[in-house]
This record gives structure tokens, sequence and C-alpha cells, in this order.
């Protein structure tokens, strides 16, 4: 069958790793069913017959006006389609659509009419901020990973940087690659405005946000780099947890031992 992908490189290596992702977050236990979603701005390596395509959708209202988002072209994983299946057929469980002149509709442009992510306005209302902050940021990844959600059931980690010391604290890794922490969203139900206005708050300051006895939603360079953060905190969680289950509470690594690797790897606290 006739892809959008055949003869361009650029963008099926990136769908490529949007499946591979897909695989991992499926292989980790962290997508159940139709669990999670990813969304990633595809608008640089589009070109102009792909600007010419026709729609193969109706034109479909996003819910919200995204000024900053005018004639950006999107990988969405399909409403209802689970990650293990995008994994092998990406452009069967997702599709690529194209946002409209207005800033509030799109059209699905290829390569099946697959319904985007229900969680569509969300995902577009972190890239558009992304954009209007031109930021290189282009991928947004939403799952369930185990550990993490299990700590958010605990009032007690769910205070400012709670969680974000005590993972750092368990591999000095954890506190590198994810130096800015997990932001935390007290629970709102899924797919609602008011999580992700409050997403949008916490994603100034953190790459990762977990959503209370939810998940998490993280924003990345390109989806490996949104997955790797995800990964790595998640590492930290299940080394707090294995240690628990040994009984004992963890020591973790000193404020001391912290400080240094801020100062060593030029971290930014
Ligand atoms: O899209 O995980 O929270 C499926 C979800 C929504
Ligand atoms: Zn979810």
């Amino acid at each position: 069958m006739k892809s959008i992908l055949d003869n361009r490189e650029a963008l099926k290596a990136e769908v490529e790793k949007i499946a591979e992702v897909a695989g991992y977050l499926w292989q980790n236990g962290w997508a159940e069913r139709n669990g999670g979603n990813i969304t990633v701005n595809v608008t640089d390596l589009i070109d102009d017959d792909v600007r010419s395509l026709p729609a193969i959708s109706e034109v479909r209202q996003i819910g919200i006006t995204l000024p900053a988002l005018k004639g950006c072209y999107f990988y969405c994983k399909g409403t209802g389609k689970r990650m293990r299946d995008l994994a092998r057929r990406p452009m069967q469980n997702g599709s690529i659509i194209r946002i409209l002149d207005d800033c509030a509709s799109y059209a699905i442009i290829a390569d099946e009419e697959v319904m985007p992510t229900s969680e569509l306005p969300s995902h577009l209302a972190v890239h558009a901020r992304l954009v209007e902050n031109g930021s290189p940021y282009k991928a947004t990844v939403h799952t369930h990973p185990i550990e993490l959600v299990a700590m958010s059931h605990n009032k007690r980690f769910l205070g400012k940087d709670v969680l974000t010391d005590i993972l750092w604290s368990m591999i000095p890794e954890t506190k590198a690659f994810c130096p800015l922490g997990l932001g935390v969203v007290p629970y709102v139900l899924p797919g609602s405005n008011e999580l992700a206005e409050a997403t949008l708050r916490e994603l100034e300051d953190y790459d990762v946000v977990l959503w209370e006895k939810h998940g998490v939603f993280a924003k990345g360079l390109d989806v490996m780099d949104a997955f790797d953060q995800i990964d790595v905190l998640s590492k930290s969680a299940k080394i707090y947890v294995n240690a628990k289950a040994m009984g004992f509470e963890p020591e973790g690594m000193s404020q001391a031992q912290m400080k240094e690797m801020t100062i060593a790897f030029n971290l930014p606290r």
C-alpha cells in the first residue's frame, strides 16, 4: 500500500521512532489497552508535495483556537488505538493531521482516516506553547508507569519537589538526565480542561509531570527524549520500591552528594 512515508526518509525515520517508543511503553507495562498518547510536531519534515495533498477526512474542530499552530503538521496516535498495535503499524493506528488556517480545526491527510486521540486538544495546547516559546521540543508522551503512579497514591510524595528529591537521590543518573525533576498535578478528571491547564503550568518548570493516580505527561526534543526522561524517573521509582520491598527505607544519596552532582554536571540546581 502507498504511504506518505514512501521516499520521505526523514518523516519515515520519525514515525519509526514513534513506533519504537510505543513498543517500549507496552513492554514496560505502562500502556494497557488504549492507554497513553503520543503526539509529535512533524512540520519541519513536511515538503511542498505534502502541503498540497488533499485532506482525507472532513474538517474537524479542535475545540480550542491555537494561532501558533497555523499550518503545522502532527503525527497523532488514533483514539482507542493500542500502543502495542501502533508499535507494529504506526500509520494504521495513528495519522498525520494538518492544522487549518483558522487555527481551530484540522484535517487528516495520511495515511488512513484514523481519528486522533481524544486528548488532542491538551496535547496541541502544549505544542502551541512550545512553538510560542521558540522551544526546540517536538514531542509529547502520556503513559501510565506503574511505580510512579503507585507513588502518587501517597500524599506525602505530592508536595513540591518531594518526589523529585527522592527520585534524584536513588541513583546519580536521574539528576543528570532529568535535571528539572518531576512536576505534580493533583488528581483531576482525565481529558478535562483543568487537567490541560494544570499540565501546561507545570510544564513551564518541568519536562515531566506526574498526574496523581493516573500517569505522566512528558515533553521532549523528540519522542525518544521524552521516553528517556520518563524511563529514568521510573528506574528511580523502581529502586525505591525494591528497597521498600526488601523491608527498609532506602538511604538515598546525601544532599552533599547531590550538590556535588550539580557542580560536576553543571546542572540547573
Ligand atoms: O488516551 O491514557 O488518559 C488514553 C489515556 C488518557
Ligand atoms: Zn492516561
